[in-house]
C-alpha cells in the first residue's frame, strides 16, 4: 500500500466504473483514474442484458462509461475526465491551469470526440466504399493533428495531458487498422505514431488498454462474419 492508497481509504472514496473492455470511452476514463492514482472497481457490461445499476446511473443515454463516486454517477467519458482531473487535482494535471490553453484543449478533444472518433468508428463498422471513405476522412484528420502536435512530445506540451487521453484509446486499435493493410504509414505520419509510441508506453495507457490478441480476435471474428 503507497500513500496515495492509504488517503484515498482513509477519504472513504467508493470509485467503480461502469465500462466495456472494448471502449475506447471507457479506456478513457480508466487512463485518467490510473494517472491519478485511484482505486476503482472496474464492472463489465454485458449490452445484450444492460445491469439494473446501468439504467439507473445513466438512464438518458443507457451508455458505457459511467463513472461512479461515492454512488454518484457522471456520465460521458470527457466530462468523467474533467471531473476526474478536478477532484484529484493533486497530482498529474490533465488540465492546463490557464484558462486560454484549457480552452484549446477543449476544443481539440472535441474534436477528437466529434470528428476523428466517428470516420474511425466509420472504418471498422462499415464495408466496401463506405470504409474506404472513411478510412480516408480518418487519414486527413490525422494530418491535422499532426501539425497541431508539431515538434511537441504530447498535445498538451511537456505534459500527458487531456487530449492525449481523449485520443491515444484509437490506438489500440493501431494493429487492427494495419490487418487491413499498411493503413497508418509511419512514413506519412511519423509525428502521430512515435506520439502514439510515447502515450502507450505509459503505464497508465497500458493497464487501461485490452491485449492486443483479444483486440485481433474480435475484429477477425467480426470480419468473419461480415
Ligand atoms: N459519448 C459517449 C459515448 C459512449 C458510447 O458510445 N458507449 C458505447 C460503448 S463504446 C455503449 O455504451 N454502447 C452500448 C449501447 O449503445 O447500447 C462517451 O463519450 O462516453
Amino acid at each position: 500500500m503507497d500513500d496515495s492508497d492509504f488517503f484515498l481509504s482513509a477519504m472513504g472514496d467508493e470509485v467503480i466504473l461502469l465500462n466495456f473492455w472494448l471502449s475506447p470511452y471507457g479506456m478513457r476514463v480508466r487512463i485518467a483514474l490510473e494517472e491519478k492514482g485511484i482505486k476503482y472497481e472496474n464492472r463489465e457490461e454485458d449490452f445484450s442484458n444492460k445491469s439494473s445499476l446501468l439504467f439507473q446511473m445513466n438512464p438518458v443515454h443507457k451508455k458505457i462509461p459511467v463513472l461512479i463516486h461515492n454512488s454518484k454517477p457522471i456520465c460521458e467519458s470527457l466530462i468523467a475526465v474533467e471531473y476526474i482531473d478536478e477532484v484529484w487535482n493533486e497530482q498529474s494535471p490533465l488540465l492546463p491551469s490557464n484558462p486560454y490553453q484549457r480552452a484549446q484543449a477543449r476544443f481539440w478533444a472535441n474534436y477528437v470526440d466529434t470528428v476523428v472518433y466517428k470516420h474511425a468508428m466509420r472504418f471498422w463498422t462499415t464495408e466496401g466504399e463506405e470504409r474506404e471513405a472513411a478510412g480516408q476522412e480518418f487519414l486527413e484528420c490525422l494530418k491535422l493533428l499532426e501539425e497541431q502536435l508539431g515538434d511537441e512530445p504530447h498535445f498538451g506540451g511537456n505534459n500527458f495531458g487531456f487530449v492525449d487521453v481523449a485520443l491515444v484509446p484509437l490506438f489500440c486499435y493501431f494493429y487492427t487498422f494495419n490487418l487491413y493493410g499498411n493503413f497508418i504509414s509511419e512514413a506519412q505520419y511519423p509525428k502521430i505514431i512515435s506520439w502514439a509510441r510515447r502515450c502507450t508506453q505509459r503505464e497508465s495507457v497500458s493497464k487501461s488498454f485490452p491485449q492486443e490478441q483479444m483486440v485481433k480476435d474480435y475484429v477477425s471474428q467480426k470480419r468473419n462474419k461480415g
